[in-house]
C-alpha cells in the first residue's frame, strides 16, 4: 500500500479541525461542561498546528521557526487542562503553555534548530508528558465510581508510550536523525497513531460529557431545590435501592416521618419566606444529626422522611436527637422568636421483603398518633401489626418558648 505522507497530513488536519468544530457545537448545545469548550479549542489549535508544521519552512518567517510544533504542544496542554477542569481542577495556564514556549525558545538556538535529533527528542518528550498528565487526571477521575474511565485512561497512556521509542531511537542514532530521514512507513504510522488518538479522544470526551450531563440532570430531578435534600422521587429511588441491596439480609430498616408542628401558623405569623427558612433549618438539623448511611428526603410541604438501616430502638434514639435538636434550633429562626418543633412517627420492618409504601404509611400513622398525643414527640409503631405506641415527651411537657429558653440557658 502506498502511503503518501503529505496527503496523510492534509487529511489529518482536516479531520482534527472537523472534530474541533464538532466538539464546539456539542458545547454550544449545553454549556454546563466548560471542559468541552477547552477540548474543542484544543482540536482547533492542534489542527492549525499540524497545518503550520507542514508549511513550516514556507511560513517562517514571518512566523518563528517551530511555531507549528509549539501550537501542537499548546493543544496537548489544553487537552490536559480540559481533563483537569472536568473533575473540578483549576486551569494551569503556565504549565499549559510551557511546552510550546520551551520549544520556541529552544528553536532560537541554531544548535537545536538544525539538529533533527534534538527536535525529535524534545517534541516526543512534550507529547508524552502531556499525554501522561492527561492520563493521570483521568486516573484520579476513575476513583469517582460513577463512570467507567478505563478507555479514557488507556488511550492517552498508549499515546504517551508510542512517543517514547523515538526518544531512544534518536539518542542512539548519529546526529542528523529527524523526522525527514525516517522511513515513510514509520512516518505514516506516527501520523495514523496521532489521528487515531485524536478521533479516540474526541469520542471519549463526548461520552464523558454525555455521562456528566445525564448525571447533572438526574441529580437535579431527584433534589429538592429549597433544602437540597432528596425529593420524594429521589428518596424513594434511594430507599428502594437500599432495600434491594439488602434483600437477603436479616437487618432491620426503620422509617421516620417528620412533620413540623403548627407550620401553617408559622407562615401566617412570620411570612412564607421565614417559613421557608424554618424548613431549611430543619433540613440542616436532620443532616447534622443523622448518620451518613441514613437516607433523608423532603416529601413535600413541611413533611420530611428518613430511612435508617437500624432497629426501632436505635431509630427512636436518633429521632429523639432530631426532635431535641430542632426544639433548640427552632427557638429563633430568621430573627423571629418562633418556638418551632417537630413531631415524628417511626415504623420498622425487616429489610428482606420490605414494602416501602407500607412501611411509610405505618410511620405516617405513628406520626398522626404523635400529633394526637400533643406534638413535639416521637411515636413508634410497636411492630408490623399493633397500633402505634407513644413515647418521649408527655403532653404536659409540651415546651413553650419560655421552657425552651430555659433549656438553652442551661445548655
Ligand atoms: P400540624 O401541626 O398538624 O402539622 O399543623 P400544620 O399547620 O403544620 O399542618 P398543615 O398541613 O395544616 O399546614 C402545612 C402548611 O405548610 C400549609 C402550607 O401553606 C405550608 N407549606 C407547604 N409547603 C410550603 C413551603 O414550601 N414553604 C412554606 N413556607 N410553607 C409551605
Ligand atoms: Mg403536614
Ligand atoms: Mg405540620
Amino acid at each position: 500500500m502506498l502511503l503518501d505522507v503529505p496527503t496523510l497530513f492534509t487529511v489529518s488536519t482536516g479531520i482534527v479541525a472537523f472534530l474541533g468544530m464538532f466538539l464546539f457545537f456539542a458545547w454550544i448545545q449545553d454549556r454546563s461542561i466548560r471542559a468541552l469548550a477547552w477540548w474543542a479549542a484544543a482540536y482547533l489549535v492542534g489542527g492549525a498546528g499540524v497545518a503550520l508544521w507542514m508549511l513550516d519552512k514556507s511560513v517562517s518567517p514571518p512566523l518563528p521557526f517551530g511555531f507549528g510544533n509549539a501550537l501542537l504542544f499548546v493543544a496537548c496542554g489544553m487537552i490536559w487542562n480540559g481533563a483537569r477542569l472536568f473533575h473540578g481542577g483549576r486551569v494551569e495556564p503556565l504549565v499549559l503553555c510551557a511546552g510550546g514556549v520551551v520549544y520556541l525558545i529552544a528553536c532560537q538556538f541554531p544548535l537545536f534548530a538544525q539538529s533533527g535529533t534534538h527536535r525529535v527528542v524534545l517534541s516526543s518528550i512534550m507529547v508524552s508528558a502531556y499525554a501522561f498528565f492527561t492520563a493521570r487526571e483521568l486516573w484520579f477521575e476513575r476513583r469517582n465510581r460513577r463512570h467507567a474511565r478505563w478507555a479514557a485512561l488507556f488511550v492517552p497512556l498508549l499515546h504517551g508510550l508510542v512517543f517514547l521509542p523515538p526518544i531512544a531511537l534518536a539518542l542512539t542514532q548519529p546526529d542528523g536523525f529527524g523526522v525527514a530521514p525516517l522511513p515513510v512507513g514509520w512516518k505514516a504510522i506516527f501520523i495514523l497513531e496521532a489521528l487515531l488518538y485524536a478521533v479516540g479522544t474526541a469520542f471519549i470526551v463526548l461520552m464523558m460529557t454525555k455521562e456528566r450531563v445525564e448525571h447533572i440532570h438526574k441529580t437535579a430531578a431527584a433534589t429538592d431545590t429549597l433544602t437540597g435534600l432528596l425529593n420524594r422521587r429521589g428518596f424513594l429511588e434511594r430507599a428502594q435501592a437500599l432495600i434491594a441491596r439488602h434483600s437477603s439480609s436479616d437487618r432491620q430498616l426503620t422509617a421516620l416521618m417528620f412533620d413540623l408542628d403548627h407550620f401553617k401558623s408559622i407562615n401566617d405569623r412570620f411570612g412564607h419566606a421565614t417559613g421557608d427558612e424554618a424548613l431549611r433549618v430543619f433540613a440542616k438539623t436532620i443532616q447534622n444529626t443523622m448518620r451518613e448511611g441514613d437516607i433523608l428526603g423532603r416529601l413535600g410541604g413541611e413533611e420530611f422522611v428518613a430511612v435508617l438501616p437500624a432497629t426501632i430502638a436505635d431509630a427512636e434514639r436518633a429521632a429523639e436527637r432530631v426532635r431535641a435538636a430542632f426544639q433548640i434550633a427552632g427557638v429563633e429562626i430568621g430573627g423571629h422568636r418562633m418556638g418551632a418543633t417537630v413531631s415524628i412517627g417511626a415504623a420498622c420492618s425487616s429489610m428482606a421483603g420490605c414494602n416501602i409504601d407500607q412501611l411509610l404509611s405505618r410511620a405516617d400513622a405513628a406520626l398522626y398518633a404523635a400529633k394526637e398525643g400533643g406534638r413535639n414527640r416521637v411515636t413508634c409503631a410497636s411492630d408490623e401489626t399493633t397500633a402505634p405506641r407513644l413515647v418521649a415527651v408527655p403532653p404536659s411537657q409540651h415546651p413553650t418558648i419560655e421552657t425552651v429558653s430555659d433549656l438553652l440557658r442551661a445548655a
